[in-house]
């Protein structure tokens, strides 16, 4: 998977990407990261990316100009790639989502900074805009590590196979159950008795009834799609669901 961002902060990525997954991602060769600086893009003597909103109103937008410049730039790179634009009217980024655009052979991602990008970069340009959730941003950066990071674990090869993607919270559509490692007593809390018993069809079964109950207390919306057996059903009715 090849990313190209497009930002005018590419210095905010250097730290994230240079560590953990994303890093092996890209040491392994399954995932190249390239950092494009939109003010390159600028062609006016002070380098200009944002100008007021037509029609007035607070804050500055985004120019079209160096904008459409940069990705039509990208495009040329990684022309197969979907371009995507972080902005907190987007498409809410889900699990589901981040299996889908793991697929694509590339992406483009324009993070917007401002009260936004001028309308005619999104007609022009952009098949899907994302935001990550109802909070608000100082700009599209953060949520455009948020987006590599969902996507690059997912990448096939990325991960070990002892820290599967398939066993993550959301792709069963559970919260987890709790862990526990050595040592067996810390500060008088004991671990679970069933866990040290070596009997590993006990272990599922408990370990599957606290994720239920979990996602019960914490996150009951989570239940409507979750995919339920039967002796799920009669666990959920045990805790009074
Ligand atoms: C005045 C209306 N605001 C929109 C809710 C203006 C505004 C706030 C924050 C415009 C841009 C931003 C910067 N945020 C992002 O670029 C952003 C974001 C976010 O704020 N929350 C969740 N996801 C995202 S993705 C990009």
């Amino acid at each position: 998977m090849r990313f190209d961002i497009l930002t005018l902060f590419p210095e905010m990525f250097r730290g994230p990407f240079d560590e953990s997954i994303i890093r092996r991602g890209q040491d392994k060769g399954l995932v190249s990261i390239v950092l494009h600086q939109i003010r390159e893009y600028a062609t006016d003597r002070h380098q200009t990316v944002d100008d007021s909103p037509y029609g007035g109103g607070a804050g500055m937008v985004m120019k079209p100009e160096p904008l459409s410049a940069c990705i039509t730039a990208a495009r040329l790179q990684n022309p197969a790639a979907t371009v995507l634009l972080t902005t907190p009217r987007g498409t809410p980024l889900t699990h589901q989502l981040a299996v889908e655009l793991a697929g694509k052979s590339g992406l483009i991602i324009v993070c917007g900074r401002y009260e936004g990008v001028d309308e005619r970069v999104h007609e022009l340009h952009v098949d899907l805009e994302l935001s990550i959730g109802d909070y608000v941003l100082s700009g599209g950066e953060l949520a455009a590590m948020v987006v590599v990071d969902s996507i690059t674990r997912l990448v096939p090869g990325v991960l070990g196979s002892d820290e599967s993607a398939a066993d993550d919270s959301f792709s069963d559509g559970l919260l987890e159950y709790p862990q526990y490692t050595r040592p067996a007593a810390f500060c008088g809390l004991t671990v679970p008795e069933v866990l040290l018993s070596g009997n590993h069809a006990r272990i599922a079964q408990w370990r599957r009834q606290q994720a239920l109950q979990r996602t019960l207390e914490r996150r009951p919306d989570l239940l409507q799609s979750a995919p339920l057996s039967e002796h799920d059903r009669r666990l959920l009715a045990e805790l009074g669901r």
